[in-house]
This record gives C-alpha cells, sequence and structure tokens, in this order.
C-alpha cells in the first residue's frame, strides 16, 4: 500500500470544552452556626484555535487524528473557590489553509502568515456558584448555573500553498530541478512524469528583507481543470501565486511540441480558473542544452510572439538572470546590495 505523506483537505470536528457548573455551597466553620453561601463560579470550557505555522507542511496530522477537543471547566466549589478554565487547544497548520463548514460549505476563514490565529470553537461559559444570587432579601439561595456546553463544529480544512511565484509546466519539463537552483529547497528530481506528487515551496533569498516564495507543483496536463491527472489538487496550489513563471521542455524530450504545451498550459489555468490567466508570467525555454533546442524555440518564438528566457536549470544556465527579472518585478525600483 502505498504511504501517504501529504494531505492538503481534510475534515475535522472539533470540540469546544463545556463550561463547568457554577456551585451550591454554604460555608461551614466551627462557631458559625449559618455561614453564608460560598459556592464559586464554574470554569470556562477551553476553545479549540488554529494557528498558521511555517513548520508545518501538510494537514497529515489532522488527516489521522481528526477529531480535536479543548479541555472543559472544572465546576466551582465551596470556600468561593472557581473553577479552572478549560486550556485552549491549538491546532497548527500550513500557512494558507481555509476553514469552511463541513456541510453548507460556508467560508468561516483562513490563516495566511506564520502565527495567525483563527477560533474554530468557542468553549462554553462557566455557570454561575450561588454566592452570586445573594441579595438582600435572599441571603441563603441555593440557585446555581449549569456550565454552557462548547460548541461543535465539522469543518473541512483546504491548505493552499502560499508563495508568490508559481512554477507551472508539463510533466518532466524542469520545474523541480529549476526550483533546486532558486533554493534551498531539494525536491525530488527524475526522468519521469509525475516525479513530483505535492506541491513544495522554495525561498528564493536575495538577502534577509528580500525573498520570494517560488512553489513547484505536479505537473499539469491537459484536462487538469477537470482533475484528470493530478488536476485540481495541483491547481489548487497556484492560486494564490502573484507571478507565474511557465517551464517548457524546449528540448521536445518526450516527444513533445512546447508550442502545443504552453497553449494547452494557459488554456488549462484559464478553465480553472480565470483569473490566473490574467496574472502576470514569464515563459522559461528550458533544457536549451537539448539539440533540437534552438530550432524549437525559434518556431516557438514565430508562433506565440513570446520572448522566453532561455534555460539550461540543470546546469544553471538561465538561473542568475531569471533572479534579476524575479527581483525587479517584486522589489522595483529597489537595488541588493549584496548579489
Ligand atoms: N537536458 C536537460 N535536462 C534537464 C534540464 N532540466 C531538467 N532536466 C531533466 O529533466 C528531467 C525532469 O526534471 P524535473 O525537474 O524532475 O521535472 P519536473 O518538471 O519537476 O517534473 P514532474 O515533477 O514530473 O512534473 C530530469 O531528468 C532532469 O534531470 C535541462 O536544463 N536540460
Ligand atoms: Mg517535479
Amino acid at each position: 500500500m502505498k504511504q501517504l505523506t501529504f494531505a492538503d483537505q481534510v475534515r475535522v470536528q472539533v470540540f469546544a470544552g463545556n463550561g463547568g457548573d457554577g456551585a451550591a455551597t454554604f460555608r461551614r466553620e466551627k462557631y458559625v452556626p449559618r455561614g453564608g453561601p460560598d459556592g464559586g463560579d464554574g470554569g470556562n470550557g477551553g476553545s479549540v484555535w488554529l494557528r498558521a505555522s511555517k513548520d508545518t507542511a501538510s494537514l497529515l496530522d489532522l488527516h489521522f487524528a481528526p477529531l480535536v477537543r479543548a479541555a472543559h471547566g472544572e465546576r466551582g466549589r465551596g470556600k468561593q473557590q472557581y473553577g479552572r478554565g478549560g486550556e485552549d487547544k491549538i491546532v497548527p497548520v500550513p500557512l494558507g489553509t481555509e476553514v469552511r463548514d463541513a456541510e453548507t460549505g460556508e467560508w468561516l476563514g483562513e490563516v495566511i502568515a506564520d502565527g495567525d490565529l483563527l477560533k474554530l470553537a468557542q468553549g462554553g461559559q462557566g455557570g454561575k456558584g450561588n454566592m452570586r444570587f445573594v441579595s438582600s432579601t435572599h441571603q441563603a439561595p441555593t440557585e446555581f448555573t449549569e456550565g454552557e456546553p462548547g460548541e461543535i463544529k465539522t469543518l473541512r480544512l483546504t491548505m493552499k500553498t502560499v508563495a508568490e511565484v508559481g512554477l507551472v509546466g508539463y510533466p518532466n519539463a524542469g520545474k523541480s530541478t529549476l526550483l533546486s537552483q532558486l533554493s534551498a529547497a531539494r525536491p525530488k528530481v527524475a526522468a519521469y512524469p509525475f516525479t513530483t506528487r505535492y506541491p513544495q515551496v522554495g525561498t528564493l533569498i536575495f538577502d534577509e528583507m528580500h525573498t520570494i516564495r517560488v512553489a513547484d507543483v505536479p505537473g499539469l496536463i491537459q484536462d487538469a481543470h477537470l482533475g484528470v491527472g493530478l488536476g485540481h489538487d495541483f491547481l489548487r496550489h497556484i492560486e494564490r501565486t502573484k507571478y507565474l513563471l511557465f517551464v517548457l521542455d524546449m528540448g521536445g524530450t518526450d516527444g513533445r511540441d512546447p508550442t502545443a504545451d504552453f497553449r494547452s498550459l494557459r488554456k488549462e489555468l484559464k478553465l480553472y480558473n480565470p483569473d490566473l490567466a490574467k496574472r502576470p508570467y514569464r515563459v522559461v525555454a528550458n533544457k536549451m542544452d537539448e539539440p533540437s533546442a534552438q530550432k524549437n524555440l525559434a518556431a516557438f518564438k514565430r508562433r506565440t510572439k513570446e520572448k522566453p528566457l532561455e534555460m539550461c536549470a540543470e546546469l544553471g544556465e538561465g538561473v542568475p538572470e531569471l533572479k534579476a527579472e524575479l527581483f525587479a518585478h517584486f522589489f522595483p525600483g529597489e537595488k541588493l546590495l549584496v548579489y
């Protein structure tokens, strides 16, 4: 059986803690025959929260443990003692996790940046102890209130990668090779399609103040918008990017026609989400070391009127030029002190 190593969509049930009941007790002390009411309030139940964490790569943990509970509040006690509040439960999730009601699909919120918090279920209020009910005409109340139940919700969590740049291309075009040239990420590279099975993000670091996240996603094929190949799972992860790099195999290695590939990639994006087709992009002509690359490139330029950036990702050729272009795009007017 294939082991599951990644999950970007999970259904979870979250249980906030119940509030503790208030107490109805009376003071009992030697030599004090009729002590007053001294029942304390119950503690509030804990709430369930999501917290975006840059160290969490997927929703896998939740996939395996989809029931999440915060602690109940303790009941109040005599001698005016309040019940202890139930501890909140905070669930770390990847940056870019959005939350919907599992039944209605209603959008409930999202966490994007590291440390972002979102409350999923509110803990119940603790009940009131009988000492709260004392008044001038009612000196020995036996009333107390029960704690309120914590919220219970069934939710669907979806993670959409957060990155500025998305690498888009057919399988085997060299996307992962390029990512490893741009960042410290070391995605698997191999000479067969669908090597990359789930999104990976690498950070292109110019200096401390200037970084760009780049998302490498599984190769796209025709009818991806209908879920063919790794389909939607792939497309969802470039929705949040601001800039696309179309990586084309200009060598036509697998008998592919780069022009047809490019048109089909554009079409798939548009069919999935028209906004994606409007995003700024750059065409990367990869594998320019291959024998037929020059000829293919000439034909590609003529037919598409695009001006691709020539590259040999494997050898790192064209990579400095690409970095410079990305810098100029994301930090216009700025200059790097060190390059
Ligand atoms: N000749 C040549 N081969 C390259 C170049 N860049 C990558 N490759 C090779 O192309 C193959 C596919 O590279 P990957 O980086 O895994 O391609 P990918 O686009 O990530 O592929 P998937 O993850 O399957 O979608 C590997 O065998 C690489 O070594 C290049 O510039 N020139
Ligand atoms: Mg890959």
